[in-house]
C-alpha cells in the first residue's frame, strides 16, 4: 500500500527497492509529493536555496558523441566550437557578481591536460573569490587518462589549481545494458562511483544525477537511486541530487519528453529514497520556470541559479530561456510559500530573503 511506504519515510524509516518501484508505479503523486515536501522540510525547514552562477562549456567537440546527446560535436562538424581560456574568462567578468562558475565540456580529441590546469588557474587568479565547480566524472577520467596521471593524483592536482566541488553529469542511468545503448563510449557505471568516492575522500564536495524518461525501466531508476544513497552512506561527499528531464530533439534516440507527472514524481520519489542527501535540485532550465516551482512543493529545495548561457539542454529541444535574474528567482520560490536562501558552490548562505 502507498500509505504505508508514505508512513515509513514520514517516520524516517528507510526505503527499500520494492517501496520504491511502488512509489513510481502509483498515480498518487498528490499524495507522494504532499510527504516529499514534508520530508524535504525535515531537511531544510521551509527553505529554498539557490546561486547566482554561470555555466560555461570550453568546448562542444566530444569524443564520445552519447546518443542522448544534442550538444556535442566531432571536430570539423559545423556548429562545433572550442573556446580559448581568456573567452572563458572574459565570459566570467562580463557576468558581474558570480558566486559559483559551472564548467562542463566534451572530451576533446586534441587539448592537452595543462588547458585544463591553465583555465583553473587563470579563473582563479582573476576572481580568486569565485568557486569553481568543474568537470563531470566522464571528464576526470579523460584527464586523467590525458595527463598520465592516477585518478586519486589527477584529483588532486585539479584542486591544488582551484577545483572547488564537481558537478553530478555523466551519471546517465548505472545499469549496464542501458549505458551500452545510450553511451557505449562513456566510463561505465561502476566507474562513475568509483571517481565521485575518490573525490569525496579528498575532501571535493560533488553533485549527483539521473537522466531519465528515455529507454530506461522504473527498475533502473530504482537501481540508480539505491546505488547512490549506498556511496553517500558511505563517504557522505554528495551535496544535491538532481533528476535529469530528457531532452529528446536532435538525438540519435529520439523518443518524447517525460510528462510533467513523471518529472514530479521524480523529484518526489528522490526525496523520499535519498534520505541521506541534503538536497534536492529541481533545475529550471530542465523543467521549465513553472513546473520547476511547483517542483518546490514535491521534494525539492534547491532551483539551481542564474545559469545566463546554457547549450546542452537547449540543443536537445530545451524551451526555457537560458537565464534568470536573481529577482525573478526570489519572487519564484516565495510565491511558492518558501524562503529564499541565496547560496554559494559549497552551500554556504550568501543571504537570506
Ligand atoms: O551529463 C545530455 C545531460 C548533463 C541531454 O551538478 C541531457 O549542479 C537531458 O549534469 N536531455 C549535464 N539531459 C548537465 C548536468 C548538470 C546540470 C545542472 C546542474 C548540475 C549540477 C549538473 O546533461 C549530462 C547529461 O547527463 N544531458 N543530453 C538531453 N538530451
Ligand atoms: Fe560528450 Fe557529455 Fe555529450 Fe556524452 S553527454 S557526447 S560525454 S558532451
Amino acid at each position: 500500500m502507498i500509505r504505508d511506504i508514505l508512513d515509513k519515510a514520514l517516520s524516517g524509516e528507510r526505503l527499500d527497492a520494492e517501496d520504491a518501484l511502488e512509489l513510481f508505479r502509483s498515480d498518487e503523486i498528490h499524495s507522494i509529493g504532499k510527504v516529499a515536501d514534508l520530508v524535504s522540510k525535515k531537511h531544510n525547514s521551509n527553505r529554498v536555496y539557490f546561486v547566482v552562477n554561470r555555466h560555461i562549456n570550453p568546448t562542444n567537440i566530444c569524443v564520445n558523441r552519447c546518443r542522448f546527446c544534442a550538444f556535442s560535436r566531432s571536430k570539423g562538424d559545423v556548429g562545433a566550437f572550442e573556446l580559448t581560456i581568456e573567452d572563458i574568462v572574459e565570459k566570467i567578468r562580463g557576468a558581474g557578481d558570480l558566486k559559483e562558475v559551472h564548467i562542463v565540456g566534451g572530451l576533446h580529441p586534441e587539448w592537452p591536460f595543462s588547458y585544463y590546469l591553465d583555465m583553473l588557474g587563470k579563473i582563479k587568479e582573476n576572481f580568486p573569490g569565485l568557486h569553481i565547480k568543474a568537470f563531470t566524472a566522464v571528464e576526470i577520467d579523460y584527464l586523467s587518462r590525458l595527463g598520465g596521471l592516477g585518478l586519486t593524483e589527477t584529483l588532486r592536482v585539479l584542486k591544488e589549481q582551484g577545483l572547488d566541488a564537481m558537478p553530478g553529469g555523466g551519471a546517465e542511468i548505472f545499469n549496464k545494458a542501458v549505458r551500452d545503448r545510450l553511451c557505449p563510449e562513456k566510463i561505465s557505471g561502476e566507474r562513475w562511483l568509483e571517481i565521485h568516492r575518490e573525490a569525496h575522500i579528498l575532501g571535493i564536495k560533488t553533485n549527483a544525477t539521473m537522466l531519465y524518461g528515455h529507454i530506461e525501466s522504473y527498475e533502473d531508476r530504482v537501481d540508480h537511486l539505491l546505488r547512490l544513497r549506498e556511496l553517500q552512506d558511505q563517504t557522505g561527499g554528495f551535496q544535491a541530487f538532481i533528476p535529469l528531464s530528457y531532452h529528446p530533439e536532435n538525438t540519435c534516440i529520439g523518443g518524447r519528453f517525460p510528462s510533467g507527472i513523471d518529472d514530479l514524481k521524480t523529484i518526489a520519489i528522490s526525496r523520499l529514497v535519498l534520505d541521506n542527501f541534503r538536497h534536492i535540485k529541481a533545475y529550471w532550465i530542465m523543467l521549465g520556470e513553472k513546473l520547476s516551482q511547483i517542483a518546490l512543493l514535491f521534494g525539492a529545495d534547491d532551483i539551481d541559479g542564474t545559469v545566463i548561457e546554457e547549450h546542452i539542454t537547449h540543443a536537445a529541444g530545451g524551451k526555457t530561456a537560458s537565464s534568470m535574474d536573481k529577482s525573478e528567482i526570489i519572487d519564484i520560490i516565495k510565491r511558492a510559500g518558501k524562503i529564499p536562501v541565496e547560496r554559494d558552490a559549497l552551500y554556504n548562505i550568501v543571504e537570506i530573503y
